[in-house]
């Protein structure tokens, strides 16, 4: 039986907005924080708890906000910081708490800490960063970054480089230096007592690097990464983090991991010690890949599902899973985990399959009306900096056609995230009355948030009874997770069992009708989700059902084939 200590963050649901691509309300084709204020009905309609709002610091917008110049203010294009204190506000109001995006593994390049520092070599501010004499006419090593290409670039007038992981306006802060982590603490004072929730950390595992950055002798993708992926100070300095602000405040932390395996995310995450409270990694989000996200592979149901359920028997009962299947770095669910010729059907089973599994779900915007990826065909209209910079170093480096590096773009850009919310069927689906700055997913007529709220049987009426009975059933939170049926080939069956209540859930992801297993005594249950009208010892495409046993006291155990 668990012993989970019960936790408002675990109860919860969240949304995810990024805001640029949310609402627009004056016209300039950004979305902005009044459009989040006039939107809040619908995510009290949704029944959402929890909003982590994508970086709204003032920014060049080099990646989109993830490159901040001033972590004490909002980007004008957004709003005021009266207009965030009113959206905080209205959403407490509304019983909605805020998380915000902490972006400190780097700052940008026009963050005036950088500027003091790249003007001056005798200035405090250059020890925020790593800046590096090359090796006899070579670069200072040979890691390679994020966003391809060498994590180094050159400063003629200096002889010297800095570092950066990510893009080259995307600057790599220095966390070995003692006045970094006290700026942070101030950041993340500042931003609590403003009466955020919590935070959503950036790159979080990536922030300690290896103080000699040695040359790497990795020869495939980011190179160097074994310098700092869980480099060798990351856990005493998030222990300082929690020590000093985390564990002062009723707020709650969610860490971006890259390449975490379950047993060096519990060194982050188990209970009792929660650096941070849970982590997003990336197994599930690779199964369509091979080591690199640019190598595409078909994808196959059942590797989505060893992946789901290797991190949920792992961390069951250790720690608490963050559960997620987008974000605005990831194509559409709709689009890469579903079957087009069961577009409802398979949308609504994957929502539930991950959604009902032990953590805290999060749903990113659009996502509960099952928006696709708009696959855009020209290269033109990509605005995203790493879909640039990989078709550049396909083309040049690679020698890979431009068709070649087109389909991989369609299918992974992170743009394919990042269209505007579809809110109506009328004039820029309702995002705006001007030109919006990365266009539409053409099928806004089809998929939109009017035509949804008026449809019963919709994708965003079921997330709503999703969430509503996550709400209602505490086993649907709490519960062990217990997979069953492990080596089928198209069914997934699991359970979730907490004080002698057990929810049954019984999924098909395929597109062929199959008899139903029975392995559950299902007359002793409720059926309380069904995606289809049938519920008749088959198992149609994609359907997905789940019963409910509420009889605390019998011996079910026993009646489980
Ligand atoms: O998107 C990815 C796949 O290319 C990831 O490698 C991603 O870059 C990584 O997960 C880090 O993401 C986060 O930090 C980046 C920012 O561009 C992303 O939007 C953010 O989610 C740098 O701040
Ligand atoms: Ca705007």
């Amino acid at each position: 039986m668990s012993e989970i200590k019960k936790a408002w963050y675990k109860e919860g649901v969240v949304y995810q907005i990024y805001p640029q691509s949310f609402q627009d309300t004056n016209d300039d084709g950004i979305g902005d924080l009044r459009g989040i204020i006039e939107r809040i009905p619908y995510l009290v309609h949704l029944g959402v708890n929890i909003i982590w709002l994508s970086p709204i610091y003032a920014s060049p917008m080099d990646d989109n906000g993830y490159d901040i110049a001033d972590y004490y203010s909002i980007n004008p294009i957004y709003g005021t910081m009266d207009d965030f204190k009113e959206l905080i506000a209205k959403l407490k109001e509304n019983g909605i708490k805020l998380i915000m995006d902490l972006v400190v593994n780097h700052t940008s390049d026009e963050h005036p800490w950088f500027q003091a520092a790249l003007k001056d070599k005798n200035s405090p501010y250059r020890d925020y960063y790593f800046f590096r004499k090359g090796k006899k006419n070579k670069k200072p090593n040979n890691w390679t970054g994020f966003f391809g290409g060498t994590v180094w670039e050159y400063i003629p007038e200096q002889d010297e480089y800095y570092m950066h992981l990510f893009s080259k306006k995307q600057v790599d802060l220095n966390w070995d230096n003692p006045k970094v982590r006290e700026e942070v603490k101030n950041i993340l004072r500042f931003w609590l007592d403003l009466g955020v929730a919590g935070f959503r950390c950036d790159v979080i595992n990536v922030i300690s690097k290896h103080p000699d950055l040695p040359h790497s002798k990795k020869l495939s993708e980011l190179r160097g990464s074994e310098y700092y992926i869980n480099g060798p100070r990351v856990h005493e300095y998030l222990q300082e983090l929690k020590r000093d602000v985390f564990s002062k405040y009723d707020c709650f932390t969610v860490g971006e991991s890259v390449k975490v395996t379950t047993d060096t995310a519990l060194e982050y995450i188990a209970f009792g010690k929660e650096e941070l409270n849970m982590l997003f990694q990336f197994e599930h989000m690779s199964v369509d890949t091979i080591f690199l996200k640019w190598f595409i592979r078909k994808f196959k149901p059942m590797r989505l599902k060893r992946a789901f359920v290797k991190w949920q028997n792992e961390i069951n009962g250790k720690a608490w899973n963050a559960l997620y299947i987008e974000n605005h770095d990831q194509p559409r669910s709709a689009s890469r985990f579903c079957d087009p010729r069961h577009y409802q059907m398979s949308v609504k089973m994957l929502a539930a399959f991950y959604m009902l599994q032990q953590g805290t779900p999060f749903i990113y915007q659009g996502q509960e009306i099952g928006m696709c990826s708009p696959a855009f065909p020209r290269l033109s209209q990509y605005r995203d900096v790493e879909s640039k910079n990989i078709y550049k170093i396909g083309r040049e480096k690679l020698h890979f056609s431009h068709k070649r590096m087109m389909r991989k773009l369609q299918y992974m850009s992170r743009d394919n995230a990042r269209t505007p919310m579809q809110w109506s069927p009328g004039f820029q689906a309702g995002f705006t009355n001007g030109t919006p700055w990365i266009e539409l997913c053409d099928d806004y007529r089809l998929v939109n948030v009017d035509k949804q709220m008026r449809t019963e049987n919709s994708i965003l009426n079921w997330y709503r009874k999703l969430i509503q009975l996550r709400q209602e059933h505490e086993v649907i939170v709490y519960g062990d997770f217990v997979e069953d049926l492990n080596n089928h080939k198209q069914l997934i069956y699991f359970r979730r069992v907490y004080n002698g209540c057990i929810l049954f859930v019984m999924l098909n992801y395929s597109n062929k009708t199959g008899a139903e297993e029975v392995i559950y005594p299902l007359d002793k249950a409720e059926l309380i989700l069904n995606n289809y009208e049938e519920d008749d010892g088959y198992m149609y495409p994609y359907q997905v059902k789940v019963y409910l046993y509420n009889q605390p006291d019998s011996e079910i155990d026993s009646l489980i084939l």
